[in-house]
């Protein structure tokens, strides 16, 4: 019997083995410590750069945490958690937390239990989730029996998976040793505003001690233990994330001195994320007309903001029950009661040869993003330009133009390319035929990269994305993103030392707000 299941376990490694692409056997050597823009990069972009190797450890396989990760690592959610004790303009109470998911979507509720049951089902399905997230649907630590129970559950049957959570804070100094004792060792932390007076147009209220406070003295008490929490996080060694959702005309000026203030409490990395504000989310900013702020709007904070603090670019504001890579969602595999029905194998083995399997990969990647680096050693050149990519991960250009619903998109000059963002849109194919009008959104949603890479493009799309000036490229398909955004930029520089083209600063895109509300 012993050997039966050492053959079906042989057997299943084997197969997940092949699905991964063959690999140059090369050495590691090193990462790139600068990106597109020139400026420092950080562990969490470009691999364990000099991070220590304990904080390595505990950010290399979280999809959130690590850029690089989350081309390979997936996580998932469990709402368990419905309360909320604040309230957030940006929030309609009839869906998920925005905090950390995008408005507009409701989650399937779970009992601790029958989350439990869903972790090992998606485990067992998907090798690469190695992150169990609880975000809400409200405020975990408002729910906090549920949402310790949970992962107390899912610790004793699934000990390899990452417990991440997510909070607003305002009872997280209540409950840091709980945490630490559960090993939560990633903690979010949505910190708007430090000033009392922009909080209160954030927040009308919150609701602490049996007691409901408004307006200045409401986001007095909210940011304080906010802060606190942090900092008590942070000296048990606990890795802190801060979310801040980019208000424009509210707390842009703002987020500067917020990301100082985070900074010099501990906190790891730091993710700007774009306010989502429409009419038809309900929400009070959607109503009176707040704006979310525009592609290079959002861009120039974070790039203001980097410096020693890690900025987080690839953030999906994913929904409280997300399932699988930060660009996927695969939730709707595993309903309640799909769950429920479903064979459940958790094999620590082959989980283990995935982990081993990437590990390989990412190492390829980064030995030929070094080698083509090379290649532009002492080119001297002010010139950077946005790239976006098609993939479906694996570091990748795997994706076909038509199929894509969002695009990643890389700054590449000659210190190297960076990711800094992604852009949702809709599918162009659509039942086989291409959408003029989806065409439109995603020229708008790119308008501001001068090429985009993709495995396959039809004629008519190809045709309209020149006119828009930006060049489809498909001649890299299959090939890795950072080296192929590389020999991209090298020859692009060559055609402008020739004359063949001309360098110009593109305009503005936009982040969609529509497209958010699907799921
Ligand atoms: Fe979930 Fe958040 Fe943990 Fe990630 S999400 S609790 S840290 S495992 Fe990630 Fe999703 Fe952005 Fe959150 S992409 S919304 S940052
Ligand atoms: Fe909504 Fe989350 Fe804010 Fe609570 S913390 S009001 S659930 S966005």
């Amino acid at each position: 019997m012993g050997d039966a299941m050492e053959l079906g376990t042989r057997k299943a490694v084997a197969q997940l083995l092949v699905m991964q692409p063959a690999l140059p056997g090369s050495a590691p050597r090193g990462c790139g410590s600068k990106g597109g823009s020139g400026k420092p990069s950080c562990g969490s972009a470009a691999g364990q750069g000099d991070l220590s190797p304990e904080i390595w450890n505990k950010v290399k396989n979280h999809p959130c945490y690590s850029e690089e990760a989350h081309h390979h690592y997936a996580r998932m959610h469990v709402a368990v958690a419905p309360a909320c004790n604040i309230q957030c303009n940006y929030c309609n109470r009839k869906y998920d937390c925005s905090n950390e998911s995008r408005p507009g979507v409701v989650s399937e509720r779970l009992t601790p239990e029958q989350a439990a049951r869903k972790v090992l089902a998606v485990a067992s399905s998907i090798p690469q989730m190695t992150v169990l997230g609880i975000a809400g649907p409200g405020d975990p630590l408002a729910n906090p029996e549920k949402t310790f129970r949970t992962f107390e559950l899912v610790t004793k049957t699934a000990p390899d998976i990452k417990l991440c959570l997510s909070t607003n804070g305002l009872m997280l100094p209540e409950y840091v040793d709980r945490i630490q004792a559960l090993n939560i060792d990633h903690v979010t932390i949505t910190i708007n505003m430090i000033d009392p007076e922009i909080g209160a147009k954030i927040y009308p209220w919150i609701y602490y001690n049996r007691k409901k406070y408004e307006g200045v003295e409401a986001a007095r008490i909210l940011s304080e233990r906010q802060l606190l929490g942090l900092e008590m996080l942070t000296e048990r060694g606990i890795l802190c994330k801060v979310n801040s959702v980019m208000i424009p005309g509210v707390n842009d000026h703002h987020l500067a001195e917020v990301n100082r203030a985070v900074k010099s409490r501990g906190a790891f990395l730091h993710n700007i994320m774009p306010l989502i504000s429409a009419p038809e989310h309900g929400t009070v900013f959607g109503l009176n007309g707040t704006r979310g702020p525009t592609a290079q709007e959002l861009k120039a904070l974070q790039d203001s903001c980097e410096g020693e603090m890690n900025m987080m670019r690839h953030c999906r504001q994913c929904r409280a029950d997300a399932v699988g890579l930060l660009g996927e969602d695969r939730s709707n595999e595993f309903t309640t009661e799909k769950v429920m029905v479903m064979d459940v194998h958790y094999d620590l083995e082959i989980r283990k040869a995935y982990r081993e399997n990437v590990e390989r990969q990412r190492t390829a990647v980064v030995a030929a993003r070094n080698e083509e680096l090379k290649t532009l050693a002492g080119t001297d050149s002010d010139i950077s330009i946005l790239i976006a990519v098609a993939s479906k991960g694996g570091g990748r250009i795997n994706q076909h133009f038509g199929h894509a619903k969002e695009f990643q998109v890389y700054e590449v000059g000659t210190t190297g390319a960076k990711f800094v963002g992604h852009r949702r849109v809709d599918n162009y194919c659509q039942g086989g035929f291409g959408e003029e009008e989806s065409l439109e959104t995603v020229v708008r949603a790119i308008n501001d990269c001068a090429a985009i890479f993709m495995s396959r493009i039809g004629n008519c799309p190809r045709e309209g994305l020149l006119k828009a000036g930006i060049e489809p490229v498909d001649r890299f398909a299959l090939e890795y993103i950072e080296q192929s955004a590389l020999t991209y930029f090298r020859e692009y520089l060559e055609r402008v030392r020739s004359g063949e083209i001309e360098h110009r600063q593109r305009g503005d895109a936009d982040i969609r707000q529509g497209a958010l509300i699907a799921t």
